[in-house]
This record gives structure tokens, C-alpha cells and sequence, in this order.
């Protein structure tokens, strides 16, 4: 008998008679697995003479002899040799990662964490993406023509809300549980992404990894990507001078998204267009046009901040420093706490699916090849909307009128009138409902966290808790509203503004370079995979009309 094993979501092994995919089942062993299994034990004994594939949350264990997932047979010597580096590789990743993630206890999120050692990411990425772009060549032609759902005449009149078009490769949003990034929940990357600091907040590298690669990277390949970014982060004269150009009274994002535009003049990808690069290589200009502009948008943000807040005096950036550390340092914030918080922050905001307004923006210009610049310029364009990541901004100047008008230390009845007064002028309640979440968002829950553990006694902290209490009932008693539960926004002005980050307009652009991981880790895909134009068929109120008219006489 032979057989591969999947392990599956719950941790329970599976066996795979299978032929598909990139494992060889000629090269297969006997296997029979019932129910879990003690991982640990079972790589120390097994890792030399395993390999392993991982696709979302499935993960598929074949035996030796094959060299890689899509080698041809290999000599009795290589085989050994292999084996014995295999073993001592295993060995030392096993010494790491024990102490490291030892509470760890979900299986698969375990050989999620068995990535190679290479510390260089993008080698990393050459080796995934042949097995991804076969994956989505299979999906294609065996399911190419399954329905995902219904499309109403509500869905084209209401934001195509609840509609499936997107592929999406780095996050998953569930209506109930929030975001997951490539499978993991905001607490279990707080669990097994690197830290700075023994159970402190993931090091934002770490999850640039894991969305790029959707593996757990050791505190050695996160380092070195630390390293390349800082290496990367040099951002030319007329970058400034374009945004000098602009009034310093100009709103943050306006200044911010014309930094990122004057930084396109350096695009490896147009400059390989421009040269007729092949399409199968694409997505090389782009990983270096996205890393350099992670790499740099910190470094760009700051100095808005600075010439608008600071009297134009910047801050050089301290390459010693991991990105959020060094970002938190170039705006004027040397506090450990804030370097925390700025780490999480950077965390959290990076990514939420593909359909929100930044990321789709994103894709969508991306996928007439502009190159990554122009694209994530366009995103930030989208995020600079009120609806959108502006509502960090309108949160803290809302609770700031009203302790304006009632005090600190505002009652439940008076923050309700208070809230009441605010609906009934036309306006929304910022920082309250989401287009796809029905609960609080997990997001909020960590900065909760974040608060109760080091801001307890922050009155405006006082006040977030409080309207947490008093808002989700209001906007009930309203009936229209979706989801009465705070969002993201509605919880993270109140944690820069302790730590004296007080000038609630800049807001957005700290979500804008945190959005960066997320969408350009996307485009990486995008063009690794060659995602089509995208191009929806849009229809009139005419054409709407008939259509139903014939649908009801039919
Ligand atoms: N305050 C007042 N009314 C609201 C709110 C709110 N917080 N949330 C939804 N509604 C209204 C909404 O305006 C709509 O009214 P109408 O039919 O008169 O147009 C009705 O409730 C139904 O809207 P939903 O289907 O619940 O929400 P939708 O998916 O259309 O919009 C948001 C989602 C996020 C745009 C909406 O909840 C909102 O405006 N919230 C406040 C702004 C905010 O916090 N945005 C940040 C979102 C997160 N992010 O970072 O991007
Ligand atoms: C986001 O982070 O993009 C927001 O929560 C909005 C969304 O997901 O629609």
C-alpha cells in the first residue's frame, strides 16, 4: 500500500492514495495513521525522510526518495546525503522552536511552522510559487465552472455587499470570528510570530513573512528581512521636495499618497516592462518595487508627520531597529510601550481580506499592470475615505467633542443622548459596523487587551469601554444597522494619543504603512499567479428594469 497523509484543519491525519499534486506516490511509503498524533515526536523520528506540502490549511507528508516536489528519482548516495542534512537541519530548527512556541498545540499550525531555514524571502517565494501557480491551473480546469452563489439586484445596488469575486491568497475575513491571516487569528500570531520581547507584540516583519509565504518564519529569517528592509529604506530628495510642494496645511494622506506617487519614479517593474520583460517574470520587479516600498512608506510617513507636527525637523531612521521600532523612532516616540504598540498596530491593520476599499483598490489598478507604486498610491486614496480607514481619525475627534461638551466623565445616559444627537444630525456613529463582520472585531478585542494591561486609568481608555457598553444598544434600537459592534477604528486613536501621539489627522497614514504589508504581499501573487484584468460587467437602471421585468413574466 502507499500513500501520502494529509493532515487536515482539527489536526487529524488523513491518508492520501492520490497521485495529484506535486508529490510522488511512486515514491511513497506504507502509512496508516488513526486520529492525532504527537507532531513532535513524530518529525524527530520521521523529518529526514519526509517531505512536506502545505496549500491553506491542508498539509500533505510524502516519504523519500523524491528530491522535491517535482524532481525525477534520485542516487543511493544523494538520497543518504540529503538525509543527513535533513536530520541536522530538523535538529536545530526542533531546539529553536521548542522553547520558542512550546504552548503551541494545534498540529497543523505546527508544520505550518516548519518552513525551510533560507533566510532569504525571496528565495523562499521562487520555490512556492511553480506549486501555487500548478494549484490555481487545477482549480481552473477541474472547477472552473462551479457556482459560488447567486447574484441580486440588490448585491449591484448595495457595494456588490456579500458577493464573491475576488481571489484573495494572504487573509481570510469570517463574519463572526474576524480576520485570519493566511489561517492564523490575530491571538495565534501573537502566540507564534517572533517578538522583540518574550510575549510581547509580533514583530510586523514576521507577519509580512507569513502573508507572503503562509509559513511561520523563525527569529532568524525575520531578522534578516528586518536587515533588507533597512537596507531598502533610502528615499530620494525629490520625494520630499514633492511633498514640500504641497502646503503644510494639506490633509496627512494627501501629502502622504503624493510621497508614495514621487517614489514610483524608481519602479524596477515599469523599467522592466519598459525593457519587455516576460510575463512568467513579473512578479521578480514586482517582490523588489514591494519590498522597497515597505521598505520606504515609514520613512515618507515620518517625514510628513515631522514637517506638519514638528517644525519639518526629521528624524533619521536607526537601522538597528526592527520596522516598527524604527518607524515609532523616526516619528519622535523612543518609549518602549509605544514601540509595542506601533508593532501591534502594524500587525493588525496590514491586512483584511481582499474587498475592503484600500485592498480591492489595490488589486484592481495593479491588475493593469501598473506597477506597485501607482497601485498602492490608489489604495491609499481609498483609505483616505471616511467610510474607510479615515474613521480612526473622526473616532478620536468625536470622543474628543465629547469630552469637549460633557467632560471625562460623561455618564451612560448622557454619552447615550450624546450618541443619539450624533444620529440624529445625519452622521454615523465612527468606529461602529463593518460591511462583513457581525461581532466585535478581534481587532479591537487585542487593543482592548493592549490598553487594560498597560493604560487602564487613560480616561479616554475610560470612555472607549464605556461607549463599548452604550453603542452596540443604540445603533440596534436604530434597525438598520448591520453590526453594532466597534470596528478597528474605534479603539486605536485613544492608544497613540496616550503615548502623545495626539493629532488624530495623521491617523490614517499610520494605517496606510501598516495596509502596505498587505496589499503589496498580495500583488506579489498576483502577478506570480498572472491574475487577470479585472473588469466587472456593469449594467443600467434600464437595463435592470427589463431584465426583472422579463425574470417576473417568465
Ligand atoms: N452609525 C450610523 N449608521 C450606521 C452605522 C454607524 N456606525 N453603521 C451602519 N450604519 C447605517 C448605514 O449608514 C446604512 O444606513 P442607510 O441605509 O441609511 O444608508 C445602514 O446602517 C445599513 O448599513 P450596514 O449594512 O450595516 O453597513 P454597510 O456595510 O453599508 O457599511 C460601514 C459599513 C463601516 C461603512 C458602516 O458601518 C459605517 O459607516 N460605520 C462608521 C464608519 C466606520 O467606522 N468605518 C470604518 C470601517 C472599518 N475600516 O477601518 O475601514
Ligand atoms: C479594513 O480593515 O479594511 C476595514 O475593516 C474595512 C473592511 O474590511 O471592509
Amino acid at each position: 500500500m502507499f500513500g501520502g497523509i494529509r493532515l487536515d484543519e482539527k489536526g487529524n491525519f488523513k491518508t492520501d492514495f492520490s497521485r495529484s499534486g506535486n508529490v510522488r506516490a511512486a515514491s511513497k511509503l506504507t502509512f496508516v495513521f488513526g486520529g492525532k498524533c504527537h507532531l513532535l515526536v513524530f518529525r524527530l523520528l520521521y523529518r529526514p525522510f519526509l517531505y512536506i506540502t502545505r496549500s491553506n490549511n491542508i498539509s500533505t507528508i510524502a516519504f523519500f526518495p523524491s528530491r522535491s516536489p517535482s524532481s525525477s528519482r534520485i542516487s543511493g548516495f544523494e538520497f543518504w546525503r540529503m538525509v543527513f542534512f535533513r536530520s541536522v537541519s530538523a535538529f536545530t530548527r526542533l531546539r529553536s522552536r521548542v522553547g520558542q512556541q512550546s504552548s503551541l498545540s494545534n498540529s497543523v499550525r505546527w508544520i505550518q511552522m516548519q518552513s525551510s531555514t533560507e533566510l532569504d524571502l525571496k528565495s523562499q517565494l521562487q520555490e512556492l510559487i511553480p506549486e501555487q501557480q500548478d494549484r490555481l491551473k487545477k482549480l481552473k480546469s477541474e472547477h472552473g465552472k462551479v457556482q459560488l452563489g447567486n447574484i441580486t439586484v440588490d448585491m449591484v445596488i448595495g457595494g456588490m455587499r456579500g458577493m464573491t469575486g475576488l481571489l484573495w491568497e494572504t487573509s481570510l475575513l469570517d463574519p463572526e470570528e474576524g480576520i485570519r491571516f493566511r489561517g492564523l487569528s490575530i491571538p495565534e500570531c501573537q502566540k507564534v510570530l517572533p517578538a522583540a520581547q518574550s510575549g510581547g507584540e509580533p514583530l510586523p516583519e514576521g507577519l509580512l513573512w507569513l502573508l507572503l509565504t503562509g509559513k511561520v518564519p523563525s527569529k532568524e529569517q525575520v531578522e534578516a528581512l528586518s536587515k533588507d528592509l533597512a537596507n531598502r529604506a533610502a528615499v530620494p530628495d525629490y520625494v520630499y521636495n514633492a511633498i514640500d510642494a504641497l502646503p503644510s496645511t494639506a490633509h496627512p494622506m494627501t501629502q502622504f499618497a503624493s510621497g508614495v506617487m514621487a517614489l514610483q519614479v524608481q519602479s524596477e517593474f515599469q523599467k522592466a516592462y519598459e525593457n519587455g520583460i516576460h510575463k512568467s517574470k513579473f512578479w521578480e520587479p514586482t517582490y523588489e518595487d514591494c519590498l522597497n516600498l515597505i521598505a520606504r512608506v515609514p520613512v515618507v510617513a515620518a517625514y510628513v508627520y515631522r514637517r506638519m507636527y514638528k517644525n519639518g525637523d526629521s528624524i533619521p531612521s536607526d537601522k538597528s531597529l526592527d520596522y516598527g521600532a524604527n518607524f515609532s523612532h523616526m516619528l519622535g516616540f523612543d518609549d518602549a510601550k509605544m514601540k509595542e504598540l506601533m508593532r501591534l498596530y502594524i500587525t493588525i491593520h496590514s491586512d483584511h481580506e481582499g474587498g475592503n476599499v484600500s485592498a480591492h483598490t489595490g488589486h484592481l489598478v495593479g491588475s493593469a499592470l501598473s506597477d506597485p507604486y501607482l497601485s498602492f498610491a490608489a489604495a491609499l486614496n481609498g483609505l483616505a475615505g471616511p467610510l474607510h480607514g479615515l474613521a480612526n481619525q473622526e473616532v478620536l475627534l468625536w470622543i474628543k467633542s465629547v469630552v469637549e461638551e460633557c467632560g471625562e466623565n460623561i455618564s451612560k445616559d448622557q454619552l447615550k443622548e450624546y450618541v443619539w444627537k450624533t444620529l440624529n444630525s445625519g452622521k454615523v456613529v465612527p468606529g461602529y459596523g463593518h460591511g462583513v463582520l457581525r461581532k466585535t472585531d478581534p481587532r479591537y478585542v487585542c487593543q482592548r487587551e493592549f490598553a487594560l494591561k498597560h493604560l487602564p486609568d487613560d480616561p479616554l481608555f475610560q470612555l472607549v469601554s464605556k461607549l463599548y457598553e452604550v453603542v452596540p444598544p443604540v445603533l440596534t434600537e436604530l434597525g438598520k444597522v448591520k453590526n453594532p459592534w466597534p470596528n478597528v477604528d474605534a479603539h486605536s486613536g485613544v492608544l497613540l494619543n496616550h503615548y502623545g501621539l495626539t493629532e488624530a489627522r495623521y491617523y490614517t497614514v499610520l494605517f496606510g504603512v501598516s495596509r502596505s504589508l498587505g496589499i503589496c504581499s498580495q500583488l506579489i501573487w498576483d502577478r506570480a499567479l498572472g491574475l487577470a484584468l479585472e473588469r466587472p460587467k456593469s449594467v443600467t437602471m434600464d437595463w435592470l428594469d427589463a431584465f426583472c421585468k422579463k425574470a417576473s413574466s417568465a
